[in-house]
């Protein structure tokens, strides 16, 4: 199976299940309810539930396992579109335009965006602490906790703070480094680190596949601000520039182009080296490194 095959058969898997439990729009709520549904099926490429189901495949093949923790996959990813509806709001980012779609709030109105967002956050948790048949409560409180962190203000929001705090500011390198560790990195980590614990992973698999995840975050992220700066808003389906419009130091900032490029393949290579105690389960994750490198949006 080529990565293509697999990322799209995967992303099948997870928008199904995303329909399953996403509430359906009617009733009193309706509005809300569309407004979150909006955003969630607005066509996001499913990275971060993607990871976290290839992080359970690294460590086992028992496919009953795999669909069991679809709803962790789920969470995940409410998490992060409530991440990208607010990012948009006009206090934050102010964006017109995200996943190729008019912006959340440009629809809804900032009001019913930033509840959109606010339910889909909660609903996650509602998911993550959902008693599973393949999880044991120790590893679904773990996996709770962990996503919490990784979401919270020691992680997603905390990066977030700092990113709009110090725009139009000059800064460290150092602080770029943290900004993007914790806006970014750290979902991306987390999604990685609970797959593994999801498949049943050992205390030294687990590390290494959070290791695996702490390089891709970067990896990720240094591509991000590579593509903002060199790609068109129709092909990011979000508007392009917008890093240094606004004032934020980004790797090319830091390092121009060519420099970016090479510490993005570096980032990957690290991924990947993380992985090297792993068999062929691991392939997976091993090629979504490559996509993450050769991403065009
Ligand atoms: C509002 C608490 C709060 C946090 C926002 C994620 C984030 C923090 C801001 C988004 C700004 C941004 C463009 C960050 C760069 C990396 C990133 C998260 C890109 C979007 O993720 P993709 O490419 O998006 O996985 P899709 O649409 O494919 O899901």
């Amino acid at each position: 199976m080529t990565i293509s095959d697999y990322l799209l058969a995967r992303k099948g898997l997870i928008e199904q299940a995303l329909e399953r439990e996403m509430l359906p729009a009617g009733g009193p709520f309706s509005t809300h309810i569309s407004a979150m549904r909006y955003s969630l099926f607005a066509g996001g490429k499913r990275l971060r539930p993607i990871l976290c189901l290839a992080a359970a495949e690294a460590v086992t093949d028992d496919s009953t396992i795999i669909n069991n923790l679809l709803p962790i996959a789920c969470a995940l990813e409410c998490i992060h579109t409530y991440s990208l509806i607010h990012d948009d709001l006009p206090a934050m980012d102010d964006d017109d335009l995200r996943r190729g779609k008019p912006t959340n709030h440009k629809v809804y109105g900032e009001a019913a965006a930033i509840l959109a967002g606010d339910g889909l956050l909660t609903f996650a948790f509602e998911l993550l602490s959902r008693p599973s048949t393949v999880l044991s409560a120790e590893n679904c409180m773990k996996i709770s906790h962990l996503v919490a962190g990784a979401a919270g203000s020691l992680g997603m929001v905390g990066g977030q703070s700092l990113d709009i705090e110090n725009e139009n500011k000059e800064y460290r390198f150092e602080l770029l480094k943290t900004i993007h560790k914790n806006k970014t990195g750290a979902l991306i980590t987390c999604s990685v680190q609970v797959g593994a614990i999801g498949g049943g992973a050992n205390y030294q698999q687990e590390q290494s596949l959070k290791s695996y995840g702490k390089f891709i975050g970067l990896a990720f992220q240094i591509v991000d601000d590579f593509l903002d700066a060199t790609s068109t808003t129709e092909e990011l389906g979000k508007t392009a520039g917008s890093d240094s419009e606004r004032g934020k130091a980004t790797y090319p900032a830091f390092f121009g182009i060519d420099k970016t490029k090479h510490k993005a393949r570096e980032a990957i290579q690290a991924a990947k080296s993380a992985l090297s105690s792993f068999d062929h389960r691991a392939d997976p994750l091993r090629h979504l490194a490559d996509y993450i490198y050769l991403r065009t949006h």
